[in-house]
């Protein structure tokens, strides 16, 4: 593939809209196996054909030295008070990434294998993902979707197996109007 060259990327807060535009990514629960901790009420949805969270692309591809980007737009909702959630990977060439909150309120949960951290996302903060930290996203409130911006190195790769073998540390699970986290198997 030719080299790049300088281009500009319009997006939409409002709607996700990348443009030009790259691959869309829609994850439904069936797509979701073994995340969730009630497996019994995972199995009973995992025909349903809502969308538990949208990633849209600009078109930069994932190779090495480039920037790709891509939004994240996460409906509200819960599977037995666990809170709609990403897959969450690791990066296989551990490198940093930035997420921009772009609306709606979520947190971005990080784990090293061994410590996880939680960092509050809403318009305008930026969460840092350093090196050899698996990351997870969350939609925290109960009606609005969580949306965000990730910029991350193209030759990062992505480890999904990582997540299903190591867990995330913590879990976010619905409490009252708010959420807590709870311990990853608890
Ligand atoms: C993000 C994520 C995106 C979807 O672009 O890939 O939010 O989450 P999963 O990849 O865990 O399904 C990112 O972190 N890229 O590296
Ligand atoms: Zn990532």
């Amino acid at each position: 593939t030719p080299p790049l060259r300088p281009f500009q990327i319009t997006f939409d807060a409002a709607t996700a809209v990348v443009d030009p535009a790259g691959p869309v990514l829609t994850r439904r629960m069936a797509d979701l196996e073994g995340l969730f901790r009630d497996q019994r009420a995972w199995q009973e949805l995992r025909g349903s054909e809502k969308v538990v969270y949208s990633v849209h692309s600009s078109p930069v591809p994932e190779t090495p030295r480039e920037l790709p980007q891509s939004i994240t737009t996460i409906s509200p909702g819960e599977l037995s008070g666990e809170l709609f959630m990403t897959k969450g990977h690791q990066h296989p060439d551990p490198q940093g990434e930035i997420y921009l909150g772009l609306t709606g309120t979520g947190g971005l949960l990080l784990f090293d294998g061994a410590e996880h951290a939680w960092l509050d996302m809403s318009p305008g903060t930026i969460g840092y993902i350093p090196p050899g930290w698996a990351h997870r996203s969350v939609n925290v409130s109960a009606d609005e979707p969580y949306r965000f911006l990730a910029v991350y190195p193209g030759s990062a790769g992505h480890d999904y197996q990582w997540v299903l073998d190591h867990g995330m540390g913590a879990r976010a699970v619905r409490l009252g109007d708010a959420f807590e986290l709870v311990p990853y198997g608890g």
